[in-house]
């Protein structure tokens, strides 16, 4: 895999086979091995900084087939390594505690349960990301989270004039059920265009304490797409509670210059990953619909056998949750272990993996 402005590697990129589970990195040299079933396949290529891509490719059984992809870097790529003039507060921001900083995050935890990452998300070489509020022990989760009001993280200027169809996409991770009163404060997302008022993307009130991939069609908002800032904001502003969130690997680029999986660049659904996962009980993911869409939602264990339906309808455009209480079709509950979660509408599937634990 190359970068398509000097033919320079790419590595740490995630190549996947669109509706399964096959997934591979490439390594520093740039090369990625996936053993594929023969037929036609759909290969999406991933990586922070550059343009998702895609690529059919056919392959027949027994054969080995070369699939080269050739990456474009983002118009902005902000991996957080360096300042590249972001605002750690606003007016009016009053939390005492937990304020962003841009550092190496210190992880914290409560049992098995991550509440601050202990992990930037660039792949490769990165440490630093967003966060708010860096503390010394994993095992204190009071320590520097969220706690008496506000804090808000702005990003410098990003000048998309003229960019057709342009898509801000960051890493973004939140804890906010990790002490009492769970789920009360919602981390906000912001966006405003030549210095107007800060539109609401999203209010996430669900612990999502993973590397979440969040994807916004700038357009959906503005009509003409200038200078754009985006913000978050964190609080703890109901009854005192444990709030962490993070961000990293913030870019935006132009989606009619990816080979993009759906069609016209839009995307046939916006997705999380299940949660919680590793989970002992129900599990849900969000799906997000920007149109009535036929969604089908199946359950396979690692054997990659269905092991239960969830869903087989047309869905109506907007948000939905999709639950599964661990049950089998065949009846009695899931036994602990790895399973899949596949989840198709619009012509589009995506896979996740969850783990049963009892
Ligand atoms: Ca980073
Ligand atoms: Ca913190």
């Amino acid at each position: 895999m190359v970068r398509t402005t000097d033919g320079s590697v790419v590595s740490d990129a995630e190549i996947s086979l669109v509706g399964t589970t096959l997934v591979a990195t490439t390594g520093a040299d740039g090369k990625y091995a996936l053993a594929a079933p023969p037929g036609t396949v759909s290969m999406r290529c991933e990586r922070p900084g550059f343009k998702p891509s895609t690529q059919i490719a056919t392959i027949s059984n027994g054969q080995t087939k070369t699939v080269n992809f050739s990456v474009a870097p983002a118009a902005f790529y902000d991996d957080a390594q360096t300042d590249k003039g972001w605002s750690l507060s606003t007016a009016g921001d009053d939390a005492t505690t937990g304020t962003w900083v841009r550092v190496a995050p210190v992880g914290t935890t409560t049992g098995l349960v991550a509440v601050q990452p202990s992990f930037d998300h660039t792949p490769g070489a990165g440490t630093a990301c967003f966060v708010t509020g860096n503390g010394t022990k994993a095992s204190d989760i009071g320590e520097a989270d969220v706690d008496g009001g506000r804090t808000t993280l702005t990003s410098p200027l990003l000048r998309m004039a003229g960019m057709s169809n342009p898509r801000i996409v960051f890493w973004r991770w939140y804890s906010n059920n990790a002490s009492d009163y769970p789920g009360e404060d919602p981390f906000v997302t912001q966006i405003s265009n030549n210095g107007g008022p800060w539109v609401t993307v999203s209010n996430l009130y669900t612990t999502s304490n993973y590397w979440e991939r969040v994807e916004i069609p700038v357009a959906s908002y503005f009509t003409q797409p200038a200078d754009v800032r985006i913000r978050f904001v964190a609080m703890d502003i109901v009854n005192p509670s444990v709030v962490e969130a993070a961000i990293d690997d913030v870019e935006f680029y132009s989606a009619t210059m990816v080979t993009a999986v759906t069609e016209e660049g839009a995307p046939a659904f916006v997705i999380g990953a299940p949660r919680p996962s590793p989970s002992s009980g129900p599990t849900e993911i969000n799906l997000e619909l920007p149109k009535a869409t036929s969604v089908a939602a199946d359950v396979f264990n690692v054997q990659g056998r269905r092991v239960r339906t969830l869903e087989r309808r047309i869905m109506p455009a907007g948000r939905h949750i999709l639950r599964w209480d661990g049950r089998l079709d065949q009846g009695g509950s899931a036994a602990s272990g790895v399973y899949w979660i596949r989840i198709g509408a619009g012509g589009v599937e995506r896979n996740f993996k969850l783990v049963v634990v009892r």
